[in-house]
């Protein structure tokens, strides 16, 4: 008779408390490796829990609405084979016998950097203050976030269509579409903004309609929440980078290990612009009467996925030299593509790149990652010709895009932040200064 193996709740990159919204498994079933058991929803992000193992589940410990954290029990299964079992301990009793520790949980559907790391820390906009008396109400922590990011009372939500009454997303957005319906037809003013007509498109000519996934729902949402409460302003600027990337060509002829692109001088030359201005680095307090300023200097990265967007963060940037950078920007970035970012590697950015240089364009407008206060656009670098007071000579130009929090920078400080920077990017000797 084979041992009993015990699943638990691998490392959930420091989620702790998280929220188990599906159980897949029953008791009698047979599980296979990487067979998803069970779906667990933080603040940040829905990942599912996969088997490692093979086997029978003898019983399942787990139920919906349970909170988790890195070593809680799932189930106990029979294992299928005996390699399950090859790795157990001498001596240990049959209880502690092979927690089958769990694969790291995939995260399926994130909202990207764009949202605050903890929703019961950090608001990101004013909405978000908004007084709710939800306490009661039978609702996930990411449901309670969407509500405060809407001003929505969660006790006031009478329709709860998840089980044992809680309260999902889609309620909240009904209540909000139902209020909105009322007041326009009561006349009401308000900050409630009417929902677009639905339009029937097939009146024009043949259509499909395909779902948005997961990420795009919800990174969707939140750049909506972002815009209808930042006022946000978009400042451009052209940095010189002749120099720059005659250096890079050259090193990276030379240097045959690490190959550096040009977004890892624009990190590091904004890392030195944000310890000159650290009111970019910062992010509103909850109660929007002060700035908390960050001393660390995470950048994330803007990261186009099959999916949608993400943004990974570069944790302690300024400790890090040009190749490091560069290792560390392209084992993210891989990462995000393959979907294999865990909630913690998109947390706690003071200020976010969002490079669209690769493609092409010559500005756009990037939409701040809110809590943060700033972000910084790059856009495709070009030869033009600059006059230098005698005459035209070609030059390759970078344009820069900050769109900023007017309530946190003044567009004064913004004009200033990317000289320094275009400083910076034009002679990057003075990164050593
Ligand atoms: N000007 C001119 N060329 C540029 C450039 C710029 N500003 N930025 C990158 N390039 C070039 C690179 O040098 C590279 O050329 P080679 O292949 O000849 O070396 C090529 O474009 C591709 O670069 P890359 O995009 O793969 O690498 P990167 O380090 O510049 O960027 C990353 C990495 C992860 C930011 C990028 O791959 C990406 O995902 N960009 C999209 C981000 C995005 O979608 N932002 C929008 C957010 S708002 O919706």
């Amino acid at each position: 008779m084979s041992e009993l193996i015990e699943i638990k709740i691998p490392d959930l990159g420091g989620a702790d408390a998280v929220d188990i919204t599906e159980v897949l498994i029953k008791a009698g079933d047979t599980v296979e490796p990487e067979q998803t058991l069970a779906i667990m929803e933080s603040d940040k992000a829905t990942m599912d829990l996969p088997s490692s193992v093979a086997g029978t589940v003898k019983e399942v410990i787990l139920k919906v609405g349970d909170k988790v954290s890195q070593g809680t029990l799932v189930a106990v299964l029979h294992p299928l084979n005996e390699t399950a079992t090859a790795a157990q301990a001498p001596g240990q009793t049959a209880a502690e016998k092979l927690p089958a520790i769990l694969t790291p949980p995939k995260p399926i559907k994130t909202v990207t950097e764009s949202s605050p790391p903890a929703a019961t820390t950090q608001a990101p906009t004013s909405n978000s203050q908004a007084p709710t008396s939800s306490g009661q109400a039978h609702a996930t922590p990411s449901v309670r976030l969407l509500a405060r990011e809407l001003g929505v009372d969660l006790s006031k939500v009478t329709q709860a269509s998840g089980t044992k009454g809680r309260i999902l997303k889609q309620d909240v957005h009904n209540f909000v579409q139902k209020i909105m319906h009322q007041g326009g037809a009561s006349g009401a003013s308000g900050a409630a903004i009417p929902a677009l007509p639905a339009i029937d498109f097939s009146q024009f000519g043949a259509t499909e309609t395909r779902a948005l996934s997961k990420l795009k729902r919800l990174s969707g949402e939140h750049m909506l929440n972002v815009c209808l409460n930042l006022p946000m302003v978009t400042q451009h600027d052209e940095a010189d980078i002749t120099e720059l990337e005659s250096f890079r060509k050259t090193n990276n002829a030379q240097a045959a290990e690490t190959k550096l692109t040009g977004l890892v001088f624009i990190i590091k030359a904004l890392v030195a612009t944000l310890t000159k201005f650290p009111q970019f680095n910062s992010s509103l307090a909850a109660d929007g009467q002060a700035l908390i300023y960050k001393k660390y200097f995470n950048i994330g990265i803007a990261v186009e996925t099959p999916n949608g967007l993400v943004v990974p963060v570069i944790k302690g940037a300024d400790g890090m030299g040009l190749e490091q950078l560069s290792t560390t920007l392209s084992e993210l970035s891989e990462q995000a593509r393959n979907g294999k970012l865990l909630p913690s590697a998109m947390q706690g950015a003071g200020m976010t790149i969002s490079s669209l240089g690769g493609i092409g364009g010559s500005a756009f407008t990037p939409i701040v990652n809110a809590p943060e206060v700033a972000i910084l656009g790059v856009s495709r670098a070009k030869m033009q010709p600059l006059w230098n007071g005698t005459e035209f000579i070609p030059r390759l130009m970078l344009p820069l895009d900050l769109s900023y929090d007017h309530r946190v920078i003044d567009g004064a400080e913004a004009a200033r932040f990317l000289v320094a920077l275009t400083h910076y990017l034009g002679d990057v000797r003075r990164l050593l200064l």
